[in-house]
């Protein structure tokens, strides 16, 4: 019989991470959790241990580059890696944006992103059918204003994923860019706003429907369920009320 393949997914703790680990899971994948928060992790796995999947977590931050190669010496072959962990820090103007959210963004979306892939990337190889996905955001395909600092880091992220595509061809390995517009999940705009859940509540405001992290986690498990041989390069997806990053309808 043949193993069930692994699903590495980073940023497992909350939103789309969580959700794409709930779905992957049930997909028939063997899903191993990180995060930097253990109790989240811990706790998924056992609900997903006792539904009756494969679940397994990992307290892991991406951006500690020793930590992360010491997680990688655990796959000699994955089939799957889902890069999640990121995030935005601030809304502020590039005149008064302050340049440690910059460095921060970085830091997590793209150099996180770098490190997991790069750690991973023999295992995946070695499956001899590997897929990595890559959550960018609509935010790595345009900007909009107060987004500068998160659009920069979020275009990192598409670079690496288009770069990594191109130097890869010909091995058994594909890259997946997902880039989701709005989506509404309990933690990305409070964090955005340092806890200002008021400023977090006006992201949202009067759009009757944002997208949901479930909504994130089907086109990531549609897409990594594809045929080997066919890749979904880039994959936006947005709410129906939000036609640009900028252009979003609201109801007062
Ligand atoms: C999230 C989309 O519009 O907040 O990645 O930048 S946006």
């Amino acid at each position: 019989m043949a193993a069930t393949p692994i699903a590495v997914i980073t940023g497992a703790s909350s939103g789309i991470g969580a959700a794409t680990a709930r779905q992957l899971a049930a997909a028939g994948y063997r899903v191993v959790l990180t995060a930097r928060r253990k109790d989240r992790i811990e706790t998924l796995a056992a609900e997903l241990t006792e539904a009756g999947h494969q679940a397994t977590a990992y307290a892991l931050d991406v951006t500690d580059r020793t930590a992360v190669d010491e997680f990688a010496t655990a796959f000699r072959s994955l089939a799957v890696l889902v890069n999640n962990a990121g995030g935005a820090l601030g809304a502020d103007p590039v005149a008064t944006g302050d340049p440690a959210d910059w460095r921060q963004m970085y830091e997590t979306n793209v150099i996180g992103t770098l490190n997991v892939t790069q750690a991973l990337l023999p295992a995946l190889t070695a499956s001899g059918d590997g897929t990595v996905v890559i959550l960018s955001s609509t935010a790595g395909l345009s900007t909009y204003e107060g987004g500068g600092g998160y659009v920069a880091a979020k275009h990192g992220e598409h670079v690496l994923a288009e770069t990594l595509r191109l130097e890869i061809v010909g091995t058994p390995v594909r890259v997946i860019e997902v880039a989701p517009g709005m989506v509404k999940t309990e933690e990305f705009a409070t964090t955005r706003f340092r806890g200002d859940t008021e400023k977090a509540a006006k992201v949202y405001a009067g759009v009757e429907a944002p997208l949901s992290a479930d909504d994130v986690a089907d086109t990531i498990t549609w897409a990594v369920t594809r045929p080997s041989h066919v890749n979904i390069d880039l994959l936006v997806v947005r709410p129906r009320a939000q036609a640009s990053n900028s252009k979003v309808h609201r109801t007062p």
